[in-house]
C-alpha cells in the first residue's frame, strides 16, 4: 500500500541533504531501543493562495517537551527547529504536506544508558492526503476495539510522542486491518476507551461531546483544537472516562489527528454507530477544521503559520 516517499532534501542535523544522503549508521541507538521523539505536522493550501502550517509553535513546545520526559537534550532551539519545518516544505516545492521532525540518538556506546551519544534532529516533509481514505471522511470508518491494552499511564509518558511506544499501536492497527477494520481502538489498562492507534476519539450522545482525559492517551493538538471549535459553537464538550460500551450506543464517534484530522466512524465492532454514516455534530466540526486550516475563518487566525 502506498508509493514510496520521495522529495528532494531533507533537513538533518542543521542543513539541508539531498534526500538519498539523510542516511544514519546501523548502530543507531533509537534504531535498536526505540528511544526517539516525533511530531507530525499539516501545512495547509489557504484560500488566499499561500500556505500555512497548522499550530506549529505548539507542535515544537511538544517536540521538546517529548524530549524532556525522555532525558533527550535537543541540540537545536526551537527557533531553529520552527525554520526547519518551514525550509523542508519549501525545499521539496510543497504548498500542502505533512511534516515530521524526529529527534533520534545516534551511535556511539550500545546498550541501555545512550550516555554521550548524539541526539541528533532530522525534518522530513512529503506530501500525504487522507490518511484513513477520501471515503472515511465522508463515509465513516470501520473499527475494533483491539486484544492490545494502551500501555499504562506509568509505562507510557502519554505526554510525550515516543518512538517506541507506537510499537503498541502498530500491533493493533495491524490486527484491526487484517481483521478487515480501517483502524483500532484502544483502552487502557484499566478498560476505559483511550484512543485510536494514531488518533484521538470523541463520542457524540444527545447532543453532548466527550473525550477521555489527557491523562492516558496524547494530548492531541487537533483534539484540543476540535473543543475550542465546538465550544466557541456552543457545544458542550467534556473530557470525561469512556466505557467500552458507550462506543456502541453513541450517537457518533470521530477521531482527530493532524494525520487523520477528523475523521468519523460509522461502526465498532460489528455494531453501527448511530445512524452509521457520518454524523451532523461530526461534519460540522469536520467542516469548521477545514475552514480553520484554509484559513476561512479569521477568528482562529493565531493557530497559522503562514510559509
Ligand atoms: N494519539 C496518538 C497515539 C497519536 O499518534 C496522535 C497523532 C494523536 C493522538 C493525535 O495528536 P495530534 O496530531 O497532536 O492531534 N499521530 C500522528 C502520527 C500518525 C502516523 O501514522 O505517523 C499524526 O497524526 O501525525
Amino acid at each position: 500500500m502506498g508509493a514510496r516517499i520521495q522529495g528532494e532534501r531533507i533537513w538533518l542535523d542543521g542543513r539541508m541533504v539531498p534526500w538519498d544522503e539523510a542516511r544514519v549508521h546501523v548502530l543507531t541507538h533509537t534504531l535498536h531501543y526505540g528511544l526517539g521523539v516525533f511530531e507530525g505536522i499539516r501545512c495547509y493550501r489557504t484560500d488566499d493562495g499561500r500556505s500555512a502550517v497548522f499550530r506549529l509553535p505548539e507542535h515544537v513546545r511538544r517536540l521538546f517537551e517529548s524530549a524532556h520526559i525522555n532525558l533527550m537534550s535537543i541540540p537545536f532551539s526551537r527557533e531553529v527547529v520552527t525554520q526547519a519545518v518551514i525550509d523542508s516544505l519549501r525545499e521539496n516545492g510543497l504548498a500542502e504536506g505533512y511534516i515530521r521532525p524526529l529527534a533520534f540518538i545516534g551511535d556511539g556506546v550500545m546498550g541501555l544508558n545512550p550516555a554521550d551519544n548524539p541526539v541528533r534532529v532530522a525534518v522530513v516533509a512529503w506530501a500525504w492526503g487522507k490518511y484513513l481514505g477520501e471515503e472515511g471522511m465522508e463515509r465513516g470508518i470501520r473499527c475494533r476495539v483491539s486484544s492490545f491494552t494502551r500501555h499504562h499511564v506509568n509505562a507510557k509518558m502519554a505526554k510525550g510522542k515516543t518512538c517506541g511506544d507506537y510499537v503498541n499501536s502498530i500491533l493493533a492497527k495491524r490486527e484491526a486491518l487484517l481483521d478487515g477494520y480501517d483502524e483500532a481502538i484502544l483502552l487502557d489498562a484499566t478498560g476505559l476507551v483511550a484512543e485510536a492507534s494514531g488518533e484521538n476519539l470523541f463520542v457524540v450522545r444527545e447532543g453532548e461531546i466527550k473525550t477521555p482525559p489527557a491523562a492516558n492517551v496524547l494530548e492531541g493538538i487537533t483534539r484540543a483544537s476540535v473543543i475550542e471549535i465546538a465550544r466557541d459553537k456552543g457545544m458542550t464538550v467534556s473530557e470525561a472516562p469512556i466505557t467500552r460500551d458507550e462506543l456502541y450506543v453513541a450517537d457518533e464517534v470521530f477521531l482527530t489527528g493532524t494525520a487523520a484530522e477528523v475523521t468519523p466512524v460509522r461502526e465498532i465492532d460489528h455494531r453501527q454507530v448511530g445512524a452509521g454514516r457520518r454524523g451532523p455534530i461530526t461534519k460540522a466540526l469536520q467542516d469548521a477544521f477545514f475552514d480553520v486550516v484554509a484559513g476561512r475563518n479569521r477568528k482562529y487566525d493565531r493557530w497559522l503559520s503562514y510559509v
